[in-house]
């Protein structure tokens, strides 16, 4: 299983770079990553096993933030009803998107990054999104609020950015233009 230790930080090159596809029929390798992202995101959420392996809570976490540039992510974490969204994917991307933005009121935080970095965080308020899961089929996902914030986060680690990156630097807490806030 993954643990902080296997979480690459800030300053590491492989979170700068944009990430490769991975081809199909996809390797045992690469599903083997796709599992072992989802499995640390579930394992983060579970009071216990956070507590007993010291893990910090999270929703999404990228394959390269565990060092490897390939094109592949996870999230578990539910929208404001209660449903649930967990999916590991692999050549993930967005296919629609909202001219409607949307932000957190208490900006994002990132595994990879071990400091506070106040600010409001532009993103789509809805977005359709493909990708494909380790058994090879595709799944189309039309992700609005948290799940939606979340996706974006993680389908810019793919690209070598960072949530502090879309922060505008002189005015850090001025709501981004059209868009709605998420509390
Ligand atoms: O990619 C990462 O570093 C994980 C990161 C993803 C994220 C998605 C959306 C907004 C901010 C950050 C996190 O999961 S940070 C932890 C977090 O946001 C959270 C943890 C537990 C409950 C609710 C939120
Ligand atoms: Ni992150």
């Amino acid at each position: 299983m993954l643990t902080m230790k296997d979480i690459v930080r800030e300053g590491h090159p492989v979170l700068r770079q944009k990430a490769v596809v991975v081809t199909s029929p996809f390797s045992e390798e690469d599903v083997k990553i796709a599992e072992q992202l989802l499995e640390f995101v579930k394992n983060s959420q579970d009071p216990e096993i956070a507590a007993k392996y010291n893990l910090r809570p999270g929703i999404g976490l990228a394959a390269p933030q565990i060092g490897v540039s390939k094109r592949i992510f996870a999230f578990h974490v539910t929208d404001e009803s209660g449903n649930l969204y967990s999916y590991a994917l692999l050549n993930p991307k967005i296919i629609s998107h909202s001219v409607q933005m949307t932000y957190l009121d208490g900006g994002e935080g990132c595994l990879s990054v071990d400091r506070d970095v106040p600010g409001f965080v532009p993103r789509y308020a809805k977005i359709t999104a493909k990708g494909f899961t380790p058994d090879g089929s595709e799944v189309e996902l039309k992700l609005k609020g948290l799940p939606g914030i979340c996706f974006q986060h993680e389908l810019d680690h793919l690209d070598g950015i960072m949530f502090y990156d879309r922060i505008n630097e002189k005015q850090p807490f001025e709501p981004p233009a059209n868009s709605a806030v998420l509390r």
